[in-house]
């Protein structure tokens, strides 16, 4: 007997129809879906291509571009723009507002490939978006949202074939690509309660630099679960999210180096710390920034705005949180 999985937009077009919704958002989430295909396509062949090296520029955020960054970059906006859905886009790699489609219903924020350090071993990466939605009735609001008002948030981790969805109020949802190249089987995720399966993700190298107060805290609770650390937030982020526990990507503040204090943190807001903290509340986690205060509440003043973050449980990101206040 055959049996076959739902896929991806079939969920999404009973979850609309359920709702009542337009089909605009149907066609924005296939234009993302093509552009995630694409980049998994780039990715699997780079090696083959000599497309895992440098690209011979630096990006908007002073670092040395990869091939593939500019690849997944441009393959996001040709997809998005071609959807007509978008109105403007922020980009990782494009230091100023992409514009789109100037009757387009959207705002999309993406890192079309995050965690570029594993490039060049083929390991994974993340196609990290968020979307929030014009305010087409009263007066226009801007592109500059807190992550409260995106309507859905995902990620894809390439090349390992999930994607992972959270749509407004509707849960967190995980998909696995299919022999035909479909996202399907949609699994919701629920952050687990039981402490057995916790992890810690961090990058550990950096500890000595974190402020006393977030070292402290590592130290008391370390020994209590399990570390792991890709260096990538979607590959990282998405272990958080079936196992739970904690990601931290502390403000860097006591370098001996004083050029390489990251004071705001590392991690860039609109297009990954609120996309996956987006997801993580819909999966009944939360997370904040360095002074304990929700990252989904951070009203952004530029596109490229970079956080701290602490993701994942509620319990041991409520811990921190206290830890944090008390110090800021
Ligand atoms: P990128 O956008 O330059 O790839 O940087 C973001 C990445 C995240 O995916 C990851 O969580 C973090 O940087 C890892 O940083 P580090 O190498 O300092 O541990
Ligand atoms: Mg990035």
């Amino acid at each position: 007997m055959l049996s076959f999985e739902l896929t991806f937009m079939d969920f999404l077009l009973e979850h609309q129809e359920r709702h009542g919704r337009t089909y605009h958002f149907l066609i924005l989430m296939n234009s993302i879906l093509n552009a995630a295909k694409r980049i998994q396509h780039y990715y699997l062949t780079g090696a083959l291509r000599g497309n895992l090296g440098l690209a011979g520029c630096v990006n908007v955020q002073g670092e040395n571009a990869m091939k593939l960054d500019q690849i997944a970059n441009e393959v996001v906006k040709y997809y998005l723009s071609r959807s007509g859905r978008v109105i403007y886009a922020v980009s990782e790699e494009e230091e100023d507002l992409v514009s789109m489609n100037p009757s387009g219903r959207y705002f999309v924020y993406f890192d079309p490939m995050d965690g570029s350090s594993n490039i060049p071993h083929n390991l994974p990466v993340g196609f990290l978006f968020g979307i929030a939605k014009r305010n087409l009735e009263g007066p226009e609001d801007g592109h500059l949202r807190a992550g409260n008002e995106y309507i859905a948030a995902g990620m894809f981790v390439i090349p390992t074939g999930t994607f992972t969805i959270a749509l407004k109020e509707a849960g967190c949802w995980r998909f696995h690509i299919d022999e035909t190249m479909n996202y399907v089987k949609p699994t919701r995720l629920e952050l687990p309660a039981d402490r057995k399966s916790w992890e810690l993700s961090f990058n550990s190298a950096h500890r000595e630099y974190f402020s006393s107060g977030v070292r402290d805290w590592i130290e008391r609770n370390e020994k209590k679960y399990q570390f792991r650390y890709l260096g990538a937030l979607a590959g990282d982020f998405h272990r958080i999210l079936t196992n739970g526990g904690l990601f931290l990507y502390p403000a860097i503040v006591n370098h001996p180096d004083p050029k390489k204090n990251y004071p705001n943190g590392k991690l860039r807001l609109m297009y990954e710390a609120a996309v996956v903290s987006f997801m993580c509340q819909e999966a009944g986690g939360s997370a904040v920034d360095e002074k304990g205060q929700p990252i989904l509440s951070i009203k952004p003043s530029h596109q490229h705005q970079r956080t701290a973050l602490y993701l994942g449980s509620k319990e041991l990101v409520e811990e921190i949180a206290e830890v944090l206040k008390k110090q800021s």
